[in-house]
């Protein structure tokens, strides 16, 4: 009989060969008849299913409230650096986008990591705060350069408020919300951040929605995914930024020299 070749390739989430592309068992016109909306294509796409709709509004809210955050910030700054020494839209996103790390905007799958853990494993926050310290990590989620107590960051607030009313349980959140009280007495700006929010009432979103196996849970945090949420929101800032920069014909960038202090050492 035939011998089948082996496929070098195994793919689950969307198919172009038939009549129609299909994302998951859905046709496009499918996906456009029951208006599945971009957290629908998104769940179709990373989950491989169809989510409630609080879930797939939530995933869209994620993806608004990261959007942007000013040209300040890390990943802007450098998209516009990018633009401006006359390099393409795709360059200059890439160049955004290799700034999302620990400290700025990938903070989110480490931060659900963590507090899920310390959820799961019954520490008090007072004492696995002191843990965290004892052993040199800093929280994930926790601290931010210009948000505090006294300017607090309305993003958090709305994420927050959407779990609180949408998901059936937030043990997680209200775990973080416990750290942030804490944290919070020794700096100001130690409060949960947007990063850490976001991965907290996913990690809630996920759990208690009823689509999910524990170990689909805890695989989706390992893989990346919620990083993946701000890399696809900010996107949006950073392609906006480059076309900003462009409209507005900004020359070339270099950085002054008195704002730069140079060190002067005898080279050895
Ligand atoms: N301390 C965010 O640091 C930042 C601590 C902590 C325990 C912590 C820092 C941090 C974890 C990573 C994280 C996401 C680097 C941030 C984002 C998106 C954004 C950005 C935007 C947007 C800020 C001063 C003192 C030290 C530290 C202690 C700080 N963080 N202790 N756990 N997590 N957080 N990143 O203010 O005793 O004085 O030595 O790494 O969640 O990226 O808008 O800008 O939308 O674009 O520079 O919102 O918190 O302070 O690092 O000098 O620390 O606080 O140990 O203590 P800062 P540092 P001590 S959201």
């Amino acid at each position: 009989g035939m011998v089948r070749k082996p496929a070098n390739f195994i793919s689950s989430i969307s198919d172009d060969r038939g009549e129609e592309l299909k994302y998951g068992s859905l046709t496009i016109s499918e996906v456009f008849e029951q208006d599945l909306g971009i957290g629908g294509v998104l769940s179709l796409l990373w989950f491989r299913r169809q989510l409630p709709r609080e879930c797939t509004k939530f995933i869209e809210m994620i993806l608004q409230v990261t959007a942007d955050h000013g040209p300040a910030v890390s990943g802007a700054h450098n998209t516009i650096v990018t633009a401006r020494a006359g390099k393409d839209l795709v360059s200059a996103l890439c160049s955004g986008l290799l700034t999302i790390g620990p400290r700025f905007g990938g903070a989110l799958d480490d931060a659900a990591l963590m507090f899920t853990a310390a959820k799961d494993s019954g520490a008090d926050p007072t004492a696995w705060i002191e843990k965290m310290k004892k052993s040199n990590q800093l929280i994930m989620g926790i601290g931010h350069r210009i948000k505090s107590l006294a300017n607090p960051d309305q993003r958090v607030e709305i994420i927050k408020n959407y779990a609180k009313k949408n998901f059936k349980e937030t043990p997680i959140l209200d775990y973080a919300l416990a750290v942030e009280q804490i944290t919070t007495r020794k700096r100001a700006n130690l409060i949960l951040n947007v990063d850490g929010c976001i991965a907290v009432s996913f990690v809630d979103m996920i759990r208690s929605c009823g689509a999910f196996t524990r170990e689909e849970c805890d695989d989706l945090m390992s893989f990346g995914c919620l990083n993946g949420l701000f890399v696809l929101g900010r996107s949006m800032g950073f392609i906006g930024h480059y076309l900003d920069q462009l409209r507005l014909k900004q020359p070339l960038y270099r950085h002054p020299w008195d704002d730069i202090t140079y060190i002067q050492e005898p080279t050895v």
